[in-house]
Order: structure tokens, then C-alpha cells, then sequence
């Protein structure tokens, strides 16, 4: 045992050495932070993994990774950038993922994906538990607590470590970490232990023990390492002095061990793994350096659908919502929702998830005011099989999850070769309209919309809303973020019938996520139309027969169910010859929704005007007529159509 622990950890000293020399010779690009003097932990830690194991680890990772895989030659590819890389050379020497590990570069990010596939093992029954890494330094970032909370509230299997290495880049443990380390998982009732060691055979002892722990009691556990960096925290940034460093060198892990290890052997073992890591160099060298063709995700394109999105049934939008939670549900096992009193007798703020706990008690999880962390759990949930829905209680509430939404769920599928899905469903109630002022009533999907790979679907009150929930989930590989907007709920949702509804002509492209066409004179080109999607529409349909009525003016309403990616052949086969455009939408206007429609209709479609209706650039009152001055009205939208083309 103690060789092949030797032989580890020295794979991974001359590995980091290796790179430091090339980063230095500039052969190398971009950035690394080196696990030099650390590596007994991973070496311990890995001992105790078993296959079914699931590993996170942060920017610190290439020891964590060759202790887990044992295969320094596809992490050196992937700094290189070579597509023989774990991840084609797309995540670098950050984000790494191969078999059960992941890596991620934003500091504490990752401790709820973590705490979620944890969860995630609990839920399916599967055999493993989840170990996650994160550094003295990311104790300051309040989704790990988020976690600790969570993974007591539900009993999740996991083991969270601790390593502190002495510093944080530049910043002493003491100056960034107040109180005791051990005594903050402790305040969640999580068992604990501390360490200050550097010796592998003491710290496998360690993890044995914090394992069987874990998997024994499926419960969490947290294990301190007090450690010691010995080399840079990236490249050229140790401002330490000679003196402190000497001393740590004293309790170099290598040289502890080194001294139970015959002479004879320790040259062996150093003189072959000298050889593979020269082996690798040269080997990555040789591998085709990047020419083209894979540097971006694919475009998103909306797939053919024959069946109607529209709503034939005379039901409100709140009761079509919890029916088409309450069939998906029915349909597939793997879904589950996470969100704060979403639980019966309450059911939720807005009462969507109203009798789903009584039928399906374990998946209806009730959440601390976390959203950060139970978004971020959701991410680890949707990596491993199930297909999570978030429940933001008050839409505005989703920008504390902007990090996991952008650094997190977006990103995992193509950062990492497409080597793992993140069908997460983030539902968010926006809007106002109620008085509820300014932090209740935002329309906040602008923030969102310019993420690559994530889908943002808004639902009208044109659509079947019971139809549209099932069919996310029958074809859900990706993040979507569901727009509801809150005055929807309470109202019935409009009957299509024969193609018309009320007196508008009705047409829909056939899309999984429609464009959605009304028209009250099916012959005519019309004179303006507007470009809108989700609770404005019945705004936009208003006007459009008041300008009828009053100024003989056809204007058409075109409704986007996926407002981001945009279905822009669809907007422009629709839009025809009109030439006036008015883009709707209820959030602010600068930057926003309709300045993307306007931007990439004005790209393709001549001799057009443009005008944009939205809120004003403020903050909502809460006063309800100086809400209406904010947000768009009928009045204002039908002056701004008047006034463009009576110019
Ligand atoms: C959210 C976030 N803030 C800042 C950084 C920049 N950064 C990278 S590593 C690091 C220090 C992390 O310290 P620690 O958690 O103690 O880990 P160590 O580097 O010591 O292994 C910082 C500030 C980051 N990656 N993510």
C-alpha cells in the first residue's frame, strides 16, 4: 500500500512540477493552481472511493484528478487544449469531468451540485456517496452553509472536506476565516473531525473512517485538513518568505513517506513515473493541435412538433399548471420539485403545487430560504438521472441563483464534452401589476435570456398550459427557465376553437415551442404587428382590436413560447411584408427582450420601423397608479402605434 500511495503522489508532484516548468518554457496557456505539498489528501481520499463514488472538486484539482483516475496524461491533453483531452480541451485545468468526477472554477459553486447528486444517490436508492473538496478560503461563501443545512434537513450521504491549506491566494486562513472551522458544520449537527497532517497512511486512516461514516449512516460528515501549500497558489504570486516555506518543507508529505519506503524502491518507483510523465509531455505535443469546428454549442434548434400548443379547455392557468405537474410527475419517476412552502396544506405562494405533497410526499421537497443553494442542488439532481423543478417563490428571488444558472447549469453539459445533461426546470413567477412594489413584482427574464444553452419558455395565456408542461418534460435535456407571469394564475386561460379565438384567426408554427400567430383579417397585410409573449399578450390582443375598432388599423400579435433562443424564421415568415414592428414585453426596457427582436429582425427584414414597448427603466412602486406609469398599460401601447404610423 505505502508504495502505491508513493507512486501517487509522486505522479502528481512531478505532474505539477511538469506544468510549472512548461507554463515557465511558455508552452503552456492560460492558468493552473498546483497541488504541490497537498497531495496526501487526495491520495488518502481516493483509497476510500469506490466506482459508484461521485467526486467534486474545484479549481485546485489536477491532485484530486490523478488520484481518482490515476491518468496524467489525459489531464495534461486537456490543459493543452488537445481534443484527446477528458473534455476536448474545452474546460482546461479547471473544469474537469471524467466517469464520477467533476471540477468547477467558481468558488463554492460547486458544494450544492454536490449536496444534489448526494441526494440525488439517496432518492434512486443507488449504492456510493458523494465527497466534495473546497478550500479554507471558500468558507466565506454562504452557499456551502446553504448546503451543510440542507444536507442535515435530508439526510444526504456525503462527506465535505475541508482543506486548509494555509491561505487563500494571498489571504492567512486567520485572516479570512473568523472563529473555528469545525465548529460552523458542527452548528448544522454534522459530525465532524480535524486533522493537521501531511501523512497519507494517517490520513487514509481518516477517510476510512469519515467514509464508512458516510456510507453507513447516509449521513453527512465533515473532515478538516489543516495542510500546507508548498508551491504557488497559481503561477508567480508566492510572496511567502524562504524562511516559512522551510519549514514546511520539513513536513513534506513525499518526504514522510519517502522515509518508510526502501531506497531501492522509492528510485523505482520515481524512475517510472518520471517516464510516464515524460512520455505524456511528449505524447500531448504530438497531438493535432485545435483546427476548427467545435468551439461552440451547436445552435439550439427548435424541433418539428405537429401536434397544438393551443388551449381548448375552459380551466385557469394555476389549475392547468398542477395538473400538468401533477401528469408529468405521474409519467416519470425522476421528476421531483424543490422549493420554499411548496408543501400541503399551503401548496405554495401561488398555490401550484397545491395536493402534489399528499400524492407524492418524498418528491415534494419543502426548502429553507435558500435559493442559491436549492437551485444549486437541483443542478446535482439533474446530473444524475432526474429531472428536478425549482419553484422560485417570487421570481425576483432568482437572482441569487444567477451564479448556478449561468456558472453551474449552462455550462456543465458542453464545458465537459457533453459527458453529462442538466435537465433542470427553473419555474419563476414574474410580473406585477398587484402592488407588491418593487422587489415582488420584477420581470427579471432579460438577466437571463443572453445565457447560452439555457431555454426560457414564458406561458400565455394561449397556451395549453396542462400540454406544455408535459411536453418539456418528455423532451427536457437542458436548463429551462419557465416565465409564469403571477396575474396569469387566477385567470382562464383563452379557448382556441376552430382556429379562432374571440375574433382573432389563430395560427401557430409547428414547433415544440410555438410562435403563435392572431390575426383579425387573415387576408390583409397587416399594418403593424406586435411581437410580444406571456401575460402581455391579452395587453396586445386589447389593442389590437381597439385600433381596429377606432383607426380600421389591422395589427397582428405574434406570441413567442420560447422567448430565448428566438424562432426567427418563424417571427419573419409571420411578420411578412408588415412594416410596422412593436415589440411587448413587461420588463424594462433598456437592454431588454425587444431590443434582441428588434436587432435580429432589423438583420434580416429592409425597410422596416422598430418601436419597443416596455416598462420604464425604474424601480416598481408599490403605489398602484404609479405602478401603471411604469408598466406598459393600453393606452401607451396603442399611442405608440398610432403615433408610428400616422407619421
Ligand atoms: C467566487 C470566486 N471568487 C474568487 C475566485 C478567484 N480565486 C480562485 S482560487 C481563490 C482562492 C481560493 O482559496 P481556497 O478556497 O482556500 O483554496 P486554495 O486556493 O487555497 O486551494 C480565489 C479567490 C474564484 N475562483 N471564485
Amino acid at each position: 500500500m505505502k508504495e502505491q500511495f508513493y507512486a501517487k503522489m509522486f505522479k502528481i508532484r512531478k505532474f505539477e512540477e511538469t506544468l510549472l516548468e512548461l507554463f515557465s518554457q511558455n508552452k503552456l496557456t492560460g492558468t493552473t493552481h498546483t497541488y504541490l505539498g497537498q497531495e496526501a489528501t487526495a491520495v488518502a481520499l481516493m483509497n476510500n472511493i469506490r466506482e459508484e463514488d461521485y467526486i467534486f472538486s474545484n479549481h485546485r484539482c489536477h491532485g484530486h484528478f490523478i488520484a481518482y483516475s490515476d491518468n496524467a496524461e489525459i489531464l495534461l491533453a486537456e490543459i493543452m487544449g488537445k481534443k484527446e483531452g477528458v473534455c476536448l480541451g474545452r474546460g482546461g485545468s479547471q473544469h474537469l469531468c471524467y466517469k464520477h468526477f467533476f471540477s468547477n472554477g467558481v468558488q463554492g459553486g460547486i458544494v450544492p451540485n454536490a449536496t444534489g447528486i448526494a441526494f440525488s444517490t439517496k432518492i434512486r436508492n443507488e449504492e456510493g456517496i458523494t465527497a466534495v473538496f473546497i478550500g479554507d478560503g471558500t468558507l466565506g461563501q454562504g452557499v456551502v452553509y446553504e448546503s451543510f443545512n440542507m444536507a442535515v434537513l435530508y439526510s444526504i450521504p456525503i462527506l465535505y472536506i475541508i482543506e486548509d491549506n494555509a491561505y487563500a491566494m494571498t489571504t492567512k486562513t486567520e485572516e479570512g476565516v473568523a472563529g473555528s472551522i469545525v465548529a460552523r458544520a458542527e452548528a448544522f449537527g454534522i459530525k465532524t473531525n480535524e486533522v493537521e497532517s501531511n501523512d497519507v497512511e494517517e490520513l487514509n486512516k481518516i477517510f476510512e473512517n469519515a467514509c464508512e461514516y458516510v456510507r453507513n449512516e447516509k449521513k453527512p460528515f465533515c473532515q478538516v485538513i489543516h495542510t500546507y501549500r508548498l508551491g504557488p497558489h497559481s503561477k508567480g504570486d508566492d510572496f511567502r518568505s524562504k524562511r516559512e516555506l522551510e519549514i514546511h518543507q520539513q513536513k513534506d508529505p513525499i518526504l514522510i513517506l519517502k522515509q518508510r519506503i526502501s531506497e531501492e524502491i522509492v528510485n523505482s518507483i520515481e524512475k517510472q513515473v518520471c517516464k510516464e510523465i515524460e512520455e505524456a509531455v511528449r505524447r500531448c505535443d504530438n497531438f493535432e493541435t485545435y483546427n476548427g469546428g467545435m468551439s461552440y454549442i451547436e445552435k439550439d434548434i427548435n424541433t418539428f412538433c405537429q401536434e397544438s400548443i393551443l388551449n381548448n379547455k375552459s380551466e385557469k392557468c394555476v389549475v392547468q399548471l398542477n395538473i400538468g405537474l401533477d401528469k408529468a410527475m405521474r409519467e416519470d419517476d425522476n421528476i421531483i420539485i424543490l422549493g420554499e412552502d411548496i408543501k400541503d396544506p399551503y401548496g405554495g405562494a401561488f398555490k401550484v403545487t397545491k395536493g402534489l405533497s399528499e400524492k407524492y410526499s418524498n418528491r415534494i421537497i419543502g426548502t429553507p430560504i435558500s435559493e442559491a443553494g436549492f437551485i444549486g442542488m437541483g443542478v446535482g439532481l439533474a446530473m444524475n438521472k432526474m429531472k428536478p423543478i425549482i419553484e422560485i417563490m417570487f421570481g425576483d428571488f432568482i437572482s441569487l441563483g444567477f451564479d448556478q444558472i449561468l456558472n453551474h447549469a449552462t455550462k456543465y453539459n458542453w464545458m465537459y464534452a457533453n459527458q453529462i445533461n442538466v435537465p433542470l426546470l427553473i419555474r419563476v413567477p414574474m410580473g406585477g401589476g398587484r402592488s407588491y412594489g418593487a422587489t415582488h413584482s420584477q420581470s427579471l427574464e432579460k438577466y437571463y435570456i443572453g445565457i447560452p444553452n439555457l431555454t426560457t419558455i414564458a406561458l400565455s395565456p394561449l397556451h395549453n398550459v396542462t400540454l406544455l408542461i408535459q411536453r418539456i418534460f418528455q423532451n427536457i435535456t437542458s436548463p429551462i427557465l419557465l416565465v409564469e407571469n403571477k396575474k396569469m394564475y387566477s385567470e382562464k386561460q383563452y379557448v382556441v376553437q376552430n382556429d379562432k379565438v374571440g375574433n382573432f384567426y389563430v395560427e401557430e408554427s409547428k414547433k415544440l415551442y410555438p410562435v403563435i400567430s392572431l390575426t383579425l383579417d387573415n387576408e390583409a397585410i397587416a399594418d403593424a404587428v406586435i411581437i410580444t409573449y406571456g401575460a402581455m399578450t391579452s395587453l396586445a390582443l386589447g389593442v389590437a382590436e381597439k385600433l381596429m375598432v377606432e383607426e380600421e388599423m389591422v395589427v397582428n400579435v405574434l406570441v413567442n413560447t420560447s422567448i430565448a433562443p428566438l424562432e426567427v424564421e418563424d417571427l419573419i415568415k409571420f411578420t411578412g411584408d408588415t412594416k410596422h414592428i412593436v415589440t411587448l414585453e413587461e420588463g424594462t426596457k433598456r437592454l431588454g427582450w425587444g431590443a434582441e427582436v428588434v436587432s435580429v429582425l432589423s438583420e434580416k427584414l429592409k425597410n422596416r420601423t422598430f418601436i419597443r414597448v416596455a416598462s420604464e427603466d425604474s424601480v416598481i412602486p408599490a403605489n398602484g397608479l404609479m405602478e401603471k406609469e411604469v408598466l406598459p398599460t393600453v393606452e401607451k401601447l396603442y399611442e405608440q402605434i398610432r403615433s408610428v404610423y400616422y407619421e
